[in-house]
């Protein structure tokens, strides 16, 4: 695992439903991301946040609510995450709503082509965030990221890396899945996304669920790991602005983190949808950090 760190703050909630996510990344340093990841080894360089446009609250326009300024967005975090990549610095995004899994897995994807790697990108969500203008209940195009890094959206966020599809649908996996419109399903189920629900985790495991997740990679993969915060239950991560119940527990979550740790081919990492609008007292960007410092190899007094 890459130890030179980069902190990329996008202090927007521009694709969400619900305002908040902008002080996501003030959030997660004041839980101390920065010195807790330095105490694990990691050398850490705070590059400061990305100043974008400001939201203007509008409902959506064609299917899409802010689609300029959401273009606007992912364009700086593309610029930002693929400069951090380009210079052997490993990216970590603090978000900022979803929609800006857009311009850092575009920004990974470019990388990935310049250098000859693998992509996998593992998408942590209680949401697919496979929706089209189409099939969107709300327009908010956080609900939109994979779909457009697939190819599926509109020209200004799915040209935003350069190359038309960004990825390929099975470059991904997703996990801790539970909250999914129907037409975005069938789409989902179309396009061939492998998808670890969680009727998949309650049944067979997270252990078994994040083995066959992580099974197709090998020393030549670049592991992008897209962590939106509703991920995890409700019950240890209130502080997100759309809450799904019936999510990881604390233990699933760290057992999912220590497994991607394991890998060590974890090579950029993006925070999303922390909302300290609605938080209790910075819990859930404790706790977010906390799995972090699971991700780089915090492990227990039982494992060396
Ligand atoms: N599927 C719903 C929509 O598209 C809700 C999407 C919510 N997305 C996030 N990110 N919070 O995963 O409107
Ligand atoms: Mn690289
Ligand atoms: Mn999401
Ligand atoms: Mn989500």
């Amino acid at each position: 695992m890459q130890k030179q760190v980069s902190l990329i703050g996008a202090p927007t909630d521009i694709g969400a439903g619900a305002r908040g996510a902008s002080m996501g990344p003030e959030a997660l340093r004041v839980a101390n991301i920065g010195p807790i990841l330095e105490s694990h080894g990691v050398q850490v360089l705070d590059r400061g946040n990305l100043a974008g446009p400001s939201n203007p609250w509008q409902p959506p326009v064609e299917g899409y609510r802010h689609l300029p300024e959401v273009a606007e967005w992912n364009r700086l975090v593309h610029d930002a995450v693929y400069a951090e990549l380009s210079v052997g610095r490993m990216p970590i995004l603090l978000g900022g709503d979803h929609c800006l899994g857009l311009g850092s897995i575009s920004a990974v994807a470019r990388h990935c082509r310049d250098t000859g790697k693998k992509l996998r990108i593992l998408w942590l969500d209680a949401h697919a965030d496979f929706n089209t203008s189409a099939l969107t209940p709300s327009g908010n195009i956080h609900g939109m990221p994979v779909a457009c890094l697939c190819g599926h959206g509109p020209k200004e966020l799915i040209e935003i890396g350069g190359l038309v599809p960004a990825i390929s649908p099975k470059w991904v996996r997703q996990i801790g899945i539970r909250s999914v419109d129907a037409g975005e399903k069938r789409f989902v189920h179309e396009q061939g996304l492998e998808v670890f629900d969680m009727r998949y985790i309650d049944e067979m495991g997270m252990r078994h669920a994040m083995e066959l997740a992580l099974a197709t990679m090998d020393a030549n993969t670049h592991l992008h790991v897209s962590f939106d915060v509703d991920f995890l239950d409700p019950d240890i991560a209130p502080g997100v602005g759309t809450t799904v119940p019936g999510g990881p527990t604390y233990r699933e979550a760290q057992l999912c983190m220590e497994m991607i740790a394991d890998t060590g081919l974890m090579a950029s990492l993006d925070v999303m949808e922390l909302n300290p609008a609605i938080d209790i007292r910075n819990k859930t960007a404790e706790v977010a950090v906390d799995l972090i410092e699971s991700l780089f190899g915090k492990s227990t007094l039982m494992r060396k």
